[in-house]
């Protein structure tokens, strides 16, 4: 909230009241949009002279005075989500980023620590030895490191994984291949480089990777950073930052290109499924429709949620969520295909982490639920109705979901842990919750270390 230290500029024109539909948090109608401090404060002196013994009175002032207190005090109660966090690993990972699961209807959980290891949970319990340690081959900090995984569908025959890393070298992003050993739990350290991209900035470095019911494999790649997009990279068809990729790893050397990609027939470019995206960090397929989710880390203002199609414009830098960015005003807008929902940077909020449409069996009012979170508030939030809910408060700093293959879903703290989601009774909520960090939330001052890191 502001305080009225002056009558500021505007006192003489007259308000504009605006009801527009919320694209923030949920069930909200957010009001006064378009009122400045002076026009509420008149208001607000106006009001306490004729209702100043109502209680009711002065919480309708407190509504008109922030538009973000209207918004939540407008809102109607979130549906009941009614979900926990089951611990299942809190000690023994460095900075884990990702978990997954090899399909090959193993019990085993992959968790991929961002300086270059794979570590395998299996029956509860954390392998002293990583699956893969690549650490030597990784450039390690900030928003570099060993950044994704996935496992080739037909992994149990075939024993092939893919990962994303960033090269020791240079921070260039790698898509790399490599194979499991004769020993299950240990993977081979040769590698077959598939695909190496460039980065011109440390940041932006996008980072996930994974199949879709198609049977390509998916890559989401950053604008490379730095701020604001400055080569213009999400925009440009024919390279490959700031975009989903999308390849055929199972004919061609190393790969060949999807004869439907939509530049396929260019010189450059070939590998583009959609384009326009800032920091995709994290996408996924719903189990059931095959849909791909993809949630674009924004600027300083607004994060997003888009359902991608191939061929399709998201929208950066021309516009960041559903607001003009460059130009700020007017921005053409023809051709470009917005967020299915987006939410402020506020409240503690500062970088979105993309999840999964909920297929799992265990929590049946969740199912059919597109459930994310933000890094930097520790929120799980959900898409109900096309929108933004929070669902729960963790204090965690989210750095990803994963999946397991039944549907069950994950949480990962770049802290070192890594949660089960579980539907009620909470009876394990205390213990995951005594690990709750609230006093360390990163602080969202612009340019935090914190805020930076998957930013
Ligand atoms: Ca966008």
């Amino acid at each position: 909230m502001r305080s009225p230290r002056a009558l500021p500029d505007g006192c003489l024109s007259t308000p504009k009241w605006e009801i527009i539909p919320t694209r923030t948090l949920p069930d909200m109608t957010r009001r006064v949009s378009h009122t400045n401090t002076c026009h509420k404060l008149l208001i607000l002196l106006g009001f306490f002279f004729f209702h100043r013994r109502s209680i009711e009175t002065a919480l309708a002032l407190l509504l008109i005075w922030s538009p973000s207190i209207s918004a939540f005090a407008l809102a109607k109660p979130p549906p009941k989500a009614n979900i926990s966090l089951f611990p299942l690993v809190t000690k023994g990972l460095e900075q884990p980023v990702f978990v997954t699961h090899s399909g090959d209807q193993g019990q085993r959980l992959f968790i991929v620590e961002q300086a270059g290891r794979i570590r395998i949970l299996e029956k509860g319990r954390l392998l002293p030895t990583p699956f893969l340690d690549i650490t030597d081959r990784i450039n390690f900090g900030g928003e570099r490191g060993l950044l994704g995984l996935a496992f080739h569908p037909k992994f149990s025959n075939n024993g092939r994984f893919f990962v994303n890393y960033s090269r020791a070298a240079d921070g260039a992003t790698v898509i790399s291949e490599f194979q499991v050993s004769d020993t299950i739990n240990l993977a081979k350290p040769a590698e077959k480089i598939l695909l190496t991209i460039s980065q011109p900035y440390g940041n932006h470095n996008g980072g996930m990777i994974a199949f879709g019911p198609d049977g390509f494999l998916y890559m989401a790649t950053g604008d490379g950073g730095a701020g604001e997009d400055p080569g213009n990279r999400g925009q440009n068809q024919t390279e490959l930052l700031g975009k989903i990729l999308r390849i055929d790893i199972d004919h061609g050397a190393p790969y060949s290109i999807p004869q439907d990609n939509p530049f396929a027939t260019q010189q450059h470019g070939q590998e583009i499924f959609a384009f326009g995206f800032r920091n995709p960090w994290r996408f996924s397929f719903d189990q059931m429709t095959g849909e791909l989710w993809a949630a674009d880390v924004g600027h300083y203002r607004w994060e997003e949620i888009d359902r991608v199609e191939k061929g399709k414009n998201y929208g950066w830098r021309i516009m960041e969520g559903m607001h003009c960015f460059k130009p700020s005003t007017d921005c053409p807008q023809a051709g470009l295909t917005l967020p299915v929902a987006e939410y402020a940077n506020e409240s503690g909020r500062c970088s979105i982490t993309g999840g999964y449409v909920y297929r799992g069996q265990q929590i049946p009012h969740l199912q059919g639920t597109y459930i994310f979170g933000d890094y930097c508030s520790g929120e799980v939030m959900g898409l109900v109705n096309n929108r933004v809910t929070v669902f729960l408060s963790t204090g965690l700093r989210i750095a990803s979901f994963g999946e397991d293959a039944t549907g069950e879903l994950y949480v990962v703290d770049h802290g070192g842990g890594v949660y089960r989601i579980t539907g009620p009774p909470a009876a394990k909520l205390g213990q995951a919750q005594s690990s709750h960090r609230k006093s360390e939330l990163p602080n969202t001052t612009h340019g935090s270390e914190e805020r930076d890191l998957f930013k």
